[in-house]
């Protein structure tokens, strides 16, 4: 009998280096298609600078946070341990996007990046992926390890 190996994939910390709209970014998250995690129920728009409230340069995917000028906060959405996903074979591709559903004319939402996951992607440590389409620079921690 020979059994599947599969593996987790740990969502750490997404952050804002460049962001794509002077006003903030809307971004979200899809995994193999499906939406995970959107800048509205995490709380904030996204912008590279950290000085409105309005805005945070940075969410804690592992513990559910977002970063305000007066440290870490909890989002209202999102908990520890929602964006650790297990189980999974084969290929993985999550992708970054950011939504101009709010913007006048709409246009299409504009894709940021992607990563693609394997068994060929574990290693011991932590890894960061730049997202950097569409003159948007966001950077991703991940970690990806075997199931046992
Ligand atoms: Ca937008
Ligand atoms: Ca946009």
């Amino acid at each position: 009998m020979t059994t599947i190996q599969t593996y987790t994939l740990n969502l750490i910390l997404l952050e804002c280096l460049e962001g794509q709209e002077y006003d903030g970014d809307e971004p979200y998250l899809k995994l193999n298609g499906d939406l995970i995690w959107r800048w509205d129920l995490a709380g904030k728009k996204m912008h590279d600078t950290l000085n409105a409230p309005s805005w945070t340069n940075a969410f804690d995917l592992r513990n559910g946070m977002f970063r305000t000028l007066a440290g870490w906060a909890p989002s209202p959405h999102y908990q520890a341990g929602q964006f650790e996903f297990k189980g999974l074979s084969g290929k993985t591709v999550l992708e970054l996007w950011e939504s101009d559903e709010h913007e006048s004319p709409r246009g299409e939402d504009d894709f940021l990046g992607s990563l693609t996951v394997t068994l060929e992607s574990i290693r011991m440590g932590d890894q960061i992926v730049e997202f950097n389409q569409n003159d948007a620079l966001y950077q991703l921690i991940y970690r990806v390890s075997l199931d046992v």
